[in-house]
């Protein structure tokens, strides 16, 4: 049964022993985000701070920080079981005869669950305040001594396409300015700051936007999804959760938010209007320098009666966010694989921050395929942003970074098998030689062939027989060892 809300999933994590429970008096500045970096390194609870300094709304943090938690909040046993519904769905045949047509009932009805239902009213809206009303009211975050201010970390940011009128929900980071102020940091090449291109470019001078804070598990994670332009995340979140998101429409816009939200701002952005935003101490584990971003401002906020503050932090590695990465990384597999079908597995090491490092594992079939799979993985969405694609033979695992290492290093022929291109890149990568463009690199760790140029003799891998493994180990419990 779906989570109806962010309270049923704080008691999913609590009856799972996943979450506790801070009765003291804690400061949001610099240090929840002390107690949350040593929790998630130590494979620790949800962290649910009911005494933040300064405020009477209670934080929640860490609430997808382990493979575990991830489960919980997808209610599933494995990320692998939502790949699985997918492939399902992506083998879906026109059924054969009337008993086929029957059988694919309860999935067609499924599917309906996904589209988001619109209704009256809901819990967001318990409080309504057009006035009176101040950011500084909730428990938000300082998560490192060199960050500008505080900031909003997992905001669920709602706006619309003006051309095709579809919603997007993405989550950018929200500096407060002030009582009424945020900053609105949708980096250049999400779904945001393209809404917000198309909106100047209709000579409009106000984008509504809307910002939901604390729902249920499916409904955040689905604000992070790396989907294509103008796929709704309510609808995936309905996917997620197996049961509609229901939303709300807002008391002083079209927006809808979801129903169920713990804090909803409400408000628009004005175009052209740009603020200094940062430095923040970004999941790059480096901060990310102050740049200059749209400016939100706030006209109403809806609220529960007694809401809770769902945040999270991020920094060095692994953190939170890893844990939500590494989800995608299993749910994704079957869709990428749909456009690159030779591709077995892949895996975005906790240490190259999903966009540094992308390791690919492939079924090769003709000279040249490796690199046509990085360019195939450079052209799909977010995962342009990918700096480094290393890809190997299929008989790799790719999961276990140092069989990798081992065999991609015993591969290559540096000058030969290194490919650089150039394209936009990931707005926190400090190191390109100016902002999102610059130079990506491709390792083709694969057996080279005759058809490549290479007539040398490959040697195998190392194995011992399965006969004498076998022999020894009788000999090894008589050895005592
Ligand atoms: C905790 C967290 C914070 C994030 N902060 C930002 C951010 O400040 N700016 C941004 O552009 N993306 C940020 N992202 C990544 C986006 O949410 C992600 O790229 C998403 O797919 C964008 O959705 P869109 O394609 O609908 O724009 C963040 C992700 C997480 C998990
Ligand atoms: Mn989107």
């Amino acid at each position: 049964m779906a989570y109806r809300d962010l309270r049923e999933f704080i008691r999913a994590l609590e009856q799972n022993h996943e979450l506790q429970r801070i009765p003291f008096e804690v400061d949001p500045i610099l240090e929840i985000a002390e107690f949350a970096d040593r929790a998630v390194k130590r494979g620790g609870p949800a962290l649910l701070f009911e005494k933040p300094k300064g405020s009477s709304i209670p934080v929640l943090i860490n609430s997808f920080a382990s493979k575990r938690k991830m489960e919980i909040a997808l209610e599933v046993s494995a990320a692998e079981e939502v790949a699985e519904r997918i492939v399902e769905l992506l083998e879906m045949r026109m059924p054969e005869g009337l008993l086929g047509k029957i059988k694919m009932l309860p999935k067609l009805a499924d599917l309906g669950s996904v589209f988001p239902r619109i209704v009256s009213k809901g819990p967001c809206q318990e409080l309504v305040r057009t006035e009176g009303f101040s950011l500084h009211d909730y428990p938000v975050l300082q998560c490192w001594p060199g960050d500008a201010g505080r900031f909003i970390t997992l905001p669920l940011v709602f706006s619309r396409n003006p051309d095709t009128g579809k919603r997007n929900c993405g989550m950018y980071r929200m500096q407060i300015f002030d009582e009424r102020t945020a900053g609105m940091h949708w980096q250049t090449h999400k779904q945001g700051a393209e809404h917000y291109r198309r909106m100047q470019h209709h000579g409009q001078t106000r984008m509504d936007v809307a910002v939901a804070i604390g729902a249920d598990p499916a409904t955040m994670y689905s604000a992070i999804l790396p989907l294509p332009p103008d796929l709704d995340e309510m609808m995936i979140a309905g996917f997620l959760r197996q049961s509609p998101v229901e939303m709300v429409k807002c008391q002083t816009s079209d927006l809808e938010v979801p129903a169920n939200a713990e804090i909803v701002l409400e408000g628009y952005v004005e175009l052209g209007e740009l603020r200094t935003e940062g430095p923040f101490g970004d999941h790059t584990g480096f901060y990310s320098l102050a740049d200059e971003y749209p400016v939100f401002h706030v006209t109403c906020i809806t609220q529960r009666k007694e809401p809770i503050y769902a945040t999270t932090i991020v920094g060095p590695p692994p953190m939170e966010d890893y844990y939500m990465g590494k989800a995608i990384e299993r749910i994704f597999l079957p869709l990428m694989r749909v456009q690159i079908p030779e591709v077995r597995d892949i895996a975005m090491p906790a240490e190259g921050i999903f966009h540094n490092l992308i390791l690919v594992s492939m079924r090769k079939s003709y000279p040249g395929h490796a690199r046509k799979v990085m360019h195939a993985i450079w052209g799909l969405g977010q995962a342009m942003f990918s700096k480094v694609i290393v890809v190997v033979d299929e008989d790799v695992d790719v999961q276990n970074t140092r069989e990798v290492a081992w065999k991609a290093l015993n591969n290559i022929d540096p000058e030969r098998d290194i490919q650089f291109v150039m394209g936009p890149i990931d707005s926190l990568d400090h190191s390109s030689r100016l902002p999102n463009y610059g130079s990506k690199m491709g390792v083709d760790a694969t057996r080279k062939w005759p058809g490549e140029g290479f007539t040398r003799p490959w040697p195998g891998v190392i194995e011992m027989s399965a006969e004498v493994k076998r022999r020894v180990d009788e000999l090894w419990k008589k050895a005592g060892l």
